[in-house]
Order: structure tokens, then sequence, then C-alpha cells
């Protein structure tokens, strides 16, 4: 891959336990040669899945200071990248993120839920508000309990027909974002799928990746950063779907080997060399 110096400002929250959001966003993007600037929504002692009562500290007031020291600095970023947001008042400071740097690159991962629930921290009025940032993204990176809160639609249970899915495809791209991902999708059996979307070009593609019968938290935290760091260093979007999918693959692979405990989240540590080395990718194919 080719090497780059871009910059992106990472407003995600850190989980001090637990491998996910900025603990896995920040050395994943800088194993990529991708400068991280982290803004962080909130701070917790662990993920809030299945680790009981978590600690928590909310960082809504910081993110405009945060914008507005970074403009008085005259900071250039090549790449805004939100995710989890722990109160709806957030999508407004991503959205002033988003307004300042017009010529970044939208990455919006609409972090809400999973396996069919909202996470416990994701409130109503997130999930309502959501499109909004959406609207402004250039690329989105849903998984399929996402795609049903934004789409408004039933969680789908069950494999997806390539209609079903290039509908949905289609249908998240005409909230506003030109490139729409969406991870973790069941075509066929014993596989699973992150597939993608260009508008402009009216094209879709799919990356697929031996199904493991364990989840881990953060694999969608990793799949979206690696996606972004191939996208800011010159991958096309099936080329930056084939990295990030091969990368979760092995992460997952690597962890579940181990038999750890899946709340850990994955050997983040033991697959990381993996991003500093060139990959020769062919590892994706038309929709
Ligand atoms: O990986 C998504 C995520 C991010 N941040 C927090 C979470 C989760 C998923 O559980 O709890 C705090």
């Amino acid at each position: 891959m080719q090497k780059s110096h871009s910059r992106v400002a990472a407003i995600h929250d850190l989980s001090g336990f637990g491998r996910c959001s900025l603990s896995v966003i920040m050395p994943a993007l800088s194993a990529m040669g991708v400068q991280v600037c982290a803004v962080p929504t909130a701070i917790l002692s662990t993920h809030t899945g299945g680790m009981g009562d978590v600690e928590m500290r909310d960082l809504t007031d910081y993110i405009s200071g945060a914008l507005e020291h970074y403009q008085r600095l005259g900071l250039e970023f090549d790449g805004i990248y939100s995710g989890f947001l722990s109160n709806e008042a957030q999508i407004d400071h991503c959205l002033e993120f988003l307004e300042a740097y017009p010529k970044a690159l939208h990455v919006v991962d609409p972090v809400m839920g999973d396996h069919g629930k909202p996470y416990r921290t994701c409130t109503a009025d997130i999930r309502r508000r959501m499109r909004e940032l959406v609207r402004e993204a250039g690329i989105i990176t849903p998984n399929l309990t996402e795609v049903s809160i934004l789409l408004g639609i039933d969680y789908p249970q069950g494999p997806l027909t390539t209609s079903q899915t290039k509908s949905y495809l289609a249908r998240l791209g005409e909230l506003g974002p030109a490139q729409v991902v969406i991870t973790g999708v069941n075509l066929m059996s014993g596989v699973i799928s992150n597939v993608g979307y260009d508008r402009d070009r009216n094209a879709y593609w799919r990356a697929d990746c031996q199904y493991v019968p364990v989840a881990y938290p953060g694999t969608g935290d990793l799949f979206a950063a690696v996606l972004t760091g191939g996208l800011l260093s010159g991958d096309s979007l099936p080329l930056a779907i084939s990295r990030a999918t091969a990368f979760v693959e092995l992460c997952i692979k690597t962890t579940y080997g181990y038999g750890t405990d899946p709340r850990f989240g994955v050997l983040l540590e033991h697959s990381l060399p993996w991003l500093t080395r060139d990959q020769i990718l062919t590892g994706y194919q038309a929709l």
C-alpha cells in the first residue's frame, strides 16, 4: 500500500478495557501510516457489552472546544471519522466537524447496536437523529442492526438475497452518502460478507470471510478504521473493503484459536503487524 501522511480526526469513545473504539482505531490507523487525532466522545471503563456496571464520563461539552482549538491552530484533516456517540447533542458536534472540513473524507460509522438490538447507551434520540449525520457522510459503514434502524425496517433474520442486499445499499445511498458499506451480511451459509456500493458508478462489491461461531466487540470499529486508512492511502473502495475484511478475519481467527473470553475483544496486538506490510489484495468480487 502507498504510504501517506494523512491525518484523521476520530470522534469516538475511549473504552479502557475490551478492545473497541479508540483503543483499537488508533493503533490500527497508526500502523497504516495515518495520523489519528482522537476526539473522545466519552470515557468508559469498558465497552457496554456484558461487563456489568460501566464507569462512564460523557464528553459532549469537550467536542466543540476541541474543534475550535484545531481551527485556531489552522490544522487540516484529510478525514473526519465519527463512531460511538454517547449523547444526541454529539450529532450536532459531529456535524460542526464535517462542516468545518468540507474537503475531508467524511466517514460515518453509525454505531448504534448489534445482533438486532441497540446498545444500552444508544437512546431513541440518537437513533432518530443519526440520519442527519449520515446525510453529510461521504461513506457509511453500518452493520445490519444499524441498517434496520437507518431504513426504519425490521432487523433481517436469516440470510439475505443479493437483490435485497443491493436494495439496502442503494436505499442507504439515497440518504446521502455516495459510498455505502454494510458489514456482516450473511449471503450464504458458512460465509460472512462485507458489501459495498458506489452510487456514482452504480457498482456493487462483496468481500467474503469465513464464518467463525463467536462475536467479538470492536470488530466493526476495526473494520471501519482499516477501511478509512485504506481509502486515505489511495485504495479504491473494493480494495479498501478487501483490506479491512482480510484484517478483521485475521484478528478473529487468531483470537478464536486462543479461546480467550470474547468480551475482551480480538487479540489485536498479535495481528497489528499485518497492517504495516504491503499486501497484494484481490479478495473482492462484483455483487
Ligand atoms: O464497538 C462498538 C462500541 C463502541 N463503544 C462502546 C461500546 C461498543 C459496543 O459494545 O460499548 C462503548
